[in-house]
């Protein structure tokens, strides 16, 4: 399988529980590695660009509340297939349907705090990747 990257967010639920080393470590344990990584605080124009997909969700409201409630660690993910591994360890978007020993079935509190983000395609990746880093930033 391919090297790829993907694009990751510690969410503010989970940091505000001191979970960043917890869920990098599940992240490298899976076999990804962290190629880029920063904490930010998301301004309301920032989250609502960055989930402008779900604008029209009745949840979009709770969605960019929660986002800019607190920091969140964005992360740039690498390995074989990570786009994939990076879905299957975090976990269902429902804590209550994730399957054991991922990162939502361990760590989410809900189904709007679900402690982390992942991209679902290599086209939202690319994008993803973009919206919060420049090149530079990257380092493999
Ligand atoms: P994903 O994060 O597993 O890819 P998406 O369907 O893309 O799931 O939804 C994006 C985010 O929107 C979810 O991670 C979750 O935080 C939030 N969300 C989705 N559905 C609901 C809902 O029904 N209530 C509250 N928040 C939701």
């Amino acid at each position: 399988m391919a090297i790829e990257r993907t694009f990751s967010m510690i969410k503010p639920d989970a940091t505000k529980r001191n979970l960043t080393g917890a869920i990098t470590k599940m992240l490298e344990d899976a076999g990804l590695r962290v190629v880029a990584s920063k904490r930010v605080w998301m301004s309301k124009r920032e989250a609502e660009g960055f989930y402008a997909v779900h604008k029209d969700r009745p949840f979009f409201g709770e969605l960019v509340e929660g986002m800019t409630s607190g920091p969140t660690v964005v992360q740039v993910l690498e390995g074989e297939g990570a786009i994939l591994k990076n879905r299957e360890i975090m976990g269902a978007t429902n804590p209550a349907n994730a399957a054991e020993g991922t990162i939502r079935k361990v760590h989410a509190l809900s189904i709007g705090e679900n402690s982390v983000h992942g991209s679902d395609a290599p086209e939202t990746a690319a994008q993803e990747i973009k919206y919060w880093f420049s090149d530079t930033e990257i380092v493999g």
